[in-house]
């Protein structure tokens, strides 16, 4: 059957027999898709009339008594006696298969449904059809019962306009029901307005009253928009309109700071589901050029971004018209013709590299977005081939570093992130093996080359972190797998330490945002100072809480020692000022802490000197110790 179905058999048939033998053939189904293809397939006429430039203008209405006109104002379809059928061409253009657009080779023919086969169709599955035309100063119609002529062509009077209306009654004998859908028929003649930028397309239900009506100048270009309607954009909508070797090409696309991509291909209008060379060609120009930028604008720093990393947050549409289509697939809804990949991918990389050259601010937002993807992409890759090697992460196997707790409940247990292998000691020694478990961290890891966070996941300490909290991390991060519910950043109270918060806190919020979303981050907040008189000790944890010490008890005799670092308590100290939970206060981080966090990490570890430079002027103070 399939085979019966080329161009030239088609060509070959005369009457309209075989549309009603084989409904399915010509317009996908008898069910509602092939009834809504009736009417794109009468107002697909109206876009080619409109695309040779000689219509505005296209109206859809849904009648209360069940019929559906399409009125246009093009030139209308020609009247005159066609020499070779010996009859009004009106009349061959509505009952011989494939006669459209034969009157006018000059006539760039590219849309018409995923059959593309004509008004003439549709007069064959209508039980009543009445096609009217304005041309020549005149009205005239004929009307066609299951495809064959009521009457002959027939003047009905004046008109100084010109156009084409057809109504028609769809033949319940062979289609299945009649249910017109509104807003089916509306979001596709909205997809058309976009598609076929300035034509004008009204939709009327005079079942209910509804109204749509769609044009836009910026064609595609709003279409962009409309996606990304509410959405946080990156940049601004870029628009490329092209044609090349007979290949109209036209692109648009905008980033949002979401982690999906939202892609629409049409082929002659047709929306290519399964895409194609097209979308190919597309996809290879952004990925090469926007490497090619980030390289020698240096803003890569030596990040390779993939295929997948320039679709992150990515809205785009790419529709090309093209003169003799193939479509392949299982649906016929991918572009075959090879020769695309190469125009569209040649027209669109050039076109996008002197956007990015002439918009250097917007170019950097859109490399940075795509950065972003590769790293996290990158981390999560490092994360998962880290808990591969790892084996499951069961006791016996997790990072050696860690010394874990026997509670398997995660809901009972703490991991403590602890800086300095002295301090860890001290409080692997000290804590409550049960439910408490200790990860040293070391000191300088903020200070690894300066670390961009990617450098950072690739560090060890951090990858075994990973590890060790077992859920994954960026779009794999996965709560429910969670080891601990309490992670507790255990620091010195000095500018390393509180740079590694920053880190973590940064860290934690870009790549496992839902740990602090869901509360499972704390300071562990470490005394200040331990008192001293006689026998009698006392930690305290702030100046005041000092003061009032110092004057309860007297100040003579007294000896004050402020704590520089947690290395300094030994582990009994530890237990009991930090981490024993009767005593020890915890400080929760929320999502602000975070934030400003982020901030902070952005200004010290970001490329702007200037912001950096403000900022140690003004921390200047506290952050004496400084080293970026
Ligand atoms: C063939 C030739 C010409 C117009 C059309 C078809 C035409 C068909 C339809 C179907 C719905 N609306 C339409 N509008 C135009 C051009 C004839 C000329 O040269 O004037």
């Amino acid at each position: 059957m399939e085979n019966d179905y080329g161009a030239e058999s088609i060509v070959a048939l005369e009457g309209l027999e075989p549309v009603r033998k084989r409904p399915g053939m010509f317009i996908g189904s008898t069910g509602i898709s092939g009834l809504h293809h009736l009417v794109y397939e009468v107002v697909d006429n109206s876009i080619d009339e409109a695309l040779a430039g000689f219509c505005r203008n296209i109206s859809v209405i849904i009648r209360k008594d069940g019929y559906v006109t399409v009125v246009d104002d093009g030139r209308g379809i020609p009247v005159e006696h066609h020499a070779q059928h010996k009859m009004s061409a009106l009349t061959v253009a509505l009952t011989k298969l494939h006669a459209g657009g034969k009157f006018d080779k000059k006539s760039y023919k590219v849309s018409g449904g995923l059959h593309g086969v004509g008004v003439s169709v549709v007069n064959a599955l209508s039980d009543h059809l009445v096609a009217q035309v304005r041309r020549n100063g005149k009205i005239y119609e004929q009307e066609f019962k299951k495809g064959n002529p009521l009457s002959e062509v027939t003047i009905k009077g004046d008109s100084s306009e010109t156009g084409t209306t057809v109504s028609f009654y769809p033949d319940f004998s062979i289609m299945e029901k009649n249910e017109f859908s509104f807003d089916t028929l509306s979001q596709r003649l909205r997809e058309l307005a976009f598609l076929n930028k300035g034509i004008k397309i009204k939709i009327t239900d005079e079942r209910t009253g509804k109204e749509h009506e769609f044009q836009y100048q910026g064609g595609i270009k709003e279409f962009v928009t409309y996606l990304n309607k509410n959405k946080e954009s990156i940049n601004d909508v870029f628009y490329l309109e092209k044609q090349k070797d007979d290949v109209a090409v036209e692109i648009a696309f905008q980033y949002n700071d979401t982690y999906s991509d939202i892609i629409f291909s049409f082929v002659n209008n047709i929306n290519t589901v399964e895409g194609g060379t097209h979308l190919v060609g597309f996809k290879s120009a952004l990925t090469r050029t926007i490497n090619q930028y980030a390289e020698k604008t240096n803003i890569a720093k030596g990040v390779k971004v993939s295929s997948d990393d320039v679709l992150e947050g990515l809205t785009a549409v790419v529709s090309v018209k093209v003169q003799e289509p193939q479509f392949e697939g299982q649906t016929k809804a991918k572009l075959g013709n090879s020769e695309v990949k190469g125009i569209v991918d040649a027209v669109f990389s050039a076109a996008l590299s002197s956007y990015l050259e002439e918009n250097p601010g917007p170019a950097r937002k859109m490399i940075e977005k795509t950065i972003n993807a590769a790293v996290a992409r990158e981390a999560a890759r490092k994360a998962r081939e880290l808990t591969r090697r790892k084996g499951a992460l069961d006791s016996w196997s997790l990072p050696g570093k860690l010394a874990d707790c026997s509670e398997k409940d995660p809901a009972k247990c703490e991991l403590y992130l602890v800086e300095g292998d002295s301090a860890a000691g001290s409080s692997k020694q000290g804590r409550n093996r049960q439910y408490q478990a200790i990860l040293p961290l070391r000191g300088k890891i903020l200070n690894v080359e300066k670390a961009r966070l990617n450098k950072i996941m690739a560090n060890n300490e951090v990858a075994t972190m990973i590890a060790a909290l077992g859920a994954g991390i960026a779009e794999e991060f996965n709560i429910s797998k969670l080891r601990y519910h309490k992670i507790i950043i255990m620091t010195d109270a000095d500018v390393d330490g509180s740079h590694i918060t920053t880190l973590l806190l940064t860290f934690f919020y870009r790549y496992m945002k839902q740990l602090i979303e869901a509360g499972h981050v704390y300071l562990a907040l470490p005394p200040l100072y331990k008192i001293k008189k006689g026998k009698t000790e006392k930690y305290v944890y702030s100046d005041e809480e000092k003061n009032i010490f110092v004057s309860q008890i007297g100040e003579d005799g007294v000896s004050i020692q402020r704590y520089k670092g947690l290395g300094e308590m030994n582990p009994e100290q530890l237990w009991e000022t930090t981490m024993d939970p009767r005593v020890r206060s915890l400080k929760k981080i929320n999502i602000d802490d975070a934030v400003e966090a982020d901030r902070i990490f952005t200004i010290l570890m970001g490329d702007q000197v200037e912001p950096r430079r403000q900022f140690i002027e003004t921390h200047a103070k506290d952050v004496d110790e400084l080293d970026v």
